[in-house]
């Protein structure tokens, strides 16, 4: 879930799952993401098993995918949730100026999305599996201008330990990869985001920035049995930097 196009973390997890064997299922909100996705499936030759329009803002299009995704493949075994929105102008300036609307869009598109998609999606899960989300260091620490993003990630963080505490007794796993800083669209014209990369150049233990393959394998990781006895965690995947004070 989240695939905008070739920059996207999603994509990056498509690629992996597909080398590793997968079946895959996607979904789209925009028609401009789901053409970008025809195109990269056809340029990748992979070929998905459905894929299906979801727009994580309404549970009735949450149920409605997953129920379709239930009628055609009847079991799942794992979710890779890589969604976030807030609106533009919260992600600046002092975080004691976020609007209400503001909080609870970046709360409802960000971190209630995960609650809705593990609860529609587990009702195909009989054989247990994984659930995957995507967050950031901003949900532990202030970065400026992550502001209500980084609010709404450690609610998305705190999520996936209750889930994981609700859906283990199913054999269900839910954790989290914490990335370091990738230009995708998302990211796009949002301030401050060169110095972030820059800083992460110079600070982190591996001295680089990440990419969106190596989001791609952690994730593999934690879909795949190779984690089976890892839930409620937060991988950090951002070359060591969350370590660094
Ligand atoms: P992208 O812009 O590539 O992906 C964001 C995706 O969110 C898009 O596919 C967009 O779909 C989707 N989306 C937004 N709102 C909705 C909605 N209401 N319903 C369905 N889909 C929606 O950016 P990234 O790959 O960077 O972001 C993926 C995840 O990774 C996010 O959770 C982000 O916070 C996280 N992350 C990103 C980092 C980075 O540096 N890039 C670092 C750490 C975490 P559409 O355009 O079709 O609406
Ligand atoms: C400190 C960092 C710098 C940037 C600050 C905030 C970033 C917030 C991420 C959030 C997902 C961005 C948006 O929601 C942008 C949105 O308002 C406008 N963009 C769009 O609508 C595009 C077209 C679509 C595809 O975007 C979405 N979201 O659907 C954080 C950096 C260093 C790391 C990042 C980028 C983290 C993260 O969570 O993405």
């Amino acid at each position: 879930m989240g695939v905008a196009n070739e920059r996207s973390i999603a994509w990056g997890i498509a690629r992996s799952l597909y080398k590793a064997g997968a079946s895959l299922i996607f979904t789209y909100r925009k028609e401009r993401s789901f053409q970008k996705l025809s195109q990269l499936l056809e340029e990748e030759g992979i070929e998905p098993l459905m894929t299906v329009s979801c727009d994580i803002s309404e549970d009735a299009s949450i149920q409605a995918a997953f129920d379709a995704i239930g009628a055609r493949v009847g079991i799942i075994h794992g979710v890779a949730h890589s969604i976030a929105f807030a609106d533009k102008d919260e992600l600046k300036g002092e975080y004691a100026n976020t609007s209400r609307e503001g909080f609870l869009l970046a709360q409802d598109a960000s971190a209630y999305s995960l609650v809705a998609v593990a609860r529609e999606a587990r009702k195909w899960m009989s054989e247990g599996g994984s659930i995957v989300t995507q967050s950031y260091i901003g949900a532990e620490r202030v970065v400026r201008n992550y502001n209500v993003m980084g609010v709404a990630k450690a609610s998305l963080e705190a999520s996936v330990r209750y889930l994981a505490e609700d859906l283990g007794q199913f054999g269900i796993r839910v954790n989290a990869v914490s990335a370091g800083p990738i230009r995708t669209l998302a990211a796009k014209g949002v301030s401050g985001f060169n110095d972030i990369m820059s800083t992460i150049q110079q600070k982190a233990p591996l001295r680089r920035n990440i990419d969106q393959d190596e989001v791609g394998d952690a994730t593999l990781f934690l879909l795949s049995p190779l984690s089976r006895a890892v839930t409620g965690e937060v991988l950090h995947v951002d070359a060591g930097y969350h370590i660094i004070g």
